[in-house]
């Protein structure tokens, strides 16, 4: 097939921007696209390690000032990979230049900052997706399938968890170029932004709208020295964060994360329970979809352990031969296919701006009621099929 250029212009060269490059490079190897993503530009503050990026990962060229990066004629779509607190300027910005736009989760650290961000893709007319990655793991695509087809029946209970250790140390910084995720100026909030937000977009996409939310959080660790300061400074974000909440269709939420559980590293899990049958899966065995339905005949009814390998599954046929995985950084070239094939549709590539904002209320409305020990309503609107 003839293929269009689409050149990217990333902005940030962290754990994500090296996600998203890899995304760029491998999605015309495995699907058959109109559109084909040319490594144009990469953005950083700091020059030599922005060139070091640009060197490995196949970039033609460097900028230290995205707002250069935008002005570029010869750049169609800006990536967004830099802290949480950077989103909102420079995704309006490329908006108003004309940019499409694909911005690493959340959207930004409100809904008052996202709000604008959504006002200004619209406004533009420009195609904007958010990295919400997991959606897209074979067997996470393959529950969406199972949900839509109506094979569990009524939903009574939707859980999820999105547990990590890697704070629980006192002598970690926060700020800096790894630990901005532990300062809340940068970050927005703590595991509700940065891993909740995961679970809630999942959630919604498979079980509809939240509508309202009951919450605690707890930061453990008060004091932490910052990398910008070197001095003890007190922490704000949220370190754990439980939820309970209503779904718009009925159903009851459970959620649960934090980074201070001792052995789990990544433990992405959810299950749902319907009136005939269940589902579960877990990021750490992330290929497999565990299925039990009750109208199985009783002899051999039981969980079924689904490898999702095969072609006729979500994604499969473009990859290896049936019973041979693929990984975590799959989830991203998956995305990466899809906008580039809505490039081709004219369809949204969810989840959009939009849907990202949905999001963000939820998040928003768990730290409003964790803060005020109340229930609070979400507001959420979700239209997204
Ligand atoms: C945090 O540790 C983190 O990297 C998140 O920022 C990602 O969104 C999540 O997918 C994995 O964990």
């Amino acid at each position: 097939m003839p293929q269009k250029e689409l050149r990217i212009g990333l902005v940030g060269y962290g754990f994500m921007g090296r996600t998203h490059s890899n995304g760029y490079k491998r999605a015309n190897d495995f699907f058959d696209l109109a559109y084909r993503p040319v490594l144009k530009a990469v953005c950083g503050r700091n020059a030599d390690k922005t060139k070091a990026f640009a060197e490995q990962w196949g970039y033609e060229s460097t900028e230290s000032d995205w707002k250069k990066l935008i002005a570029r004629d010869d750049i169609d779509a800006v990536d967004i990979c830099t802290p949480n607190d950077t989103h909102a300027e420079i995704a309006i910005a490329a908006a108003e230049a004309g940019k499409m736009i694909l911005c690493e989760k959340p959207l930004a650290r409100t809904t008052a900052e996202s709000k604008p961000m959504v006002d200004a893709v619209e406004k533009a007319g420009v195609p904007n997706t958010v990295y919400y990655n997991y959606r897209r793991l074979p067997a996470v695509t393959l529950a969406k399938q199972i949900v839509d087809s109506g094979k569990l029946g009524k939903i009574f209970h939707y859980r999820a968890n999105f547990l990590q250790d890697w704070t629980i140390s006192e002598d970690l910084p926060q700020g800096g170029e790894g630990l901005w995720r532990l300062d809340a100026a940068a970050a927005g909030s703590g595991v509700t932004g940065d891993l909740l937000a995961h679970c809630i977009d999942t959630a919604m996409w498979l079980n509809g709208g939240i509508s309202d939310v009951s919450a605690m959080t707890e930061t453990f660790i008060k004091q932490r020295e910052h990398v910008a300061t070197g001095k003890k400074q007190e922490v704000t974000i949220d370190d754990a964060c439980l939820f309970h909440c209503h779904f718009a269709n009925g159903s009851l939420g459970l959620f649960e994360s934090t980074r201070y559980a001792r052995g789990h590293k990544a433990l992405y899990t959810f299950e749902i329970n319907g009136a005939d049958a269940s589902i579960r899966w877990d990021l750490h065995d992330l290929n497999r979809l565990e299925y039990f339905d009750h109208r199985d005949e009783g002899i051999v009814r039981g969980w079924r352990n689904i490898h999702v390998s095969d072609g006729d599954q979500p994604y499969m046929g473009n990859w290896w031969v049936p019973g041979l995985c693929v990984g975590y950084e799959h989830s991203f070239v998956h995305q990466i296919a899809d906008f580039l094939k809505s490039l081709e549709t004219g369809e949204a590539c969810h989840p959009t701006f939009r849907d990202a904002y949905e999001t963000a209320k939820v998040c928003d409305a768990v730290l409003a009621s964790a803060k005020d020990r109340a229930w609070k309503d979400t507001g959420v609107e979700w239209a997204e099929k």
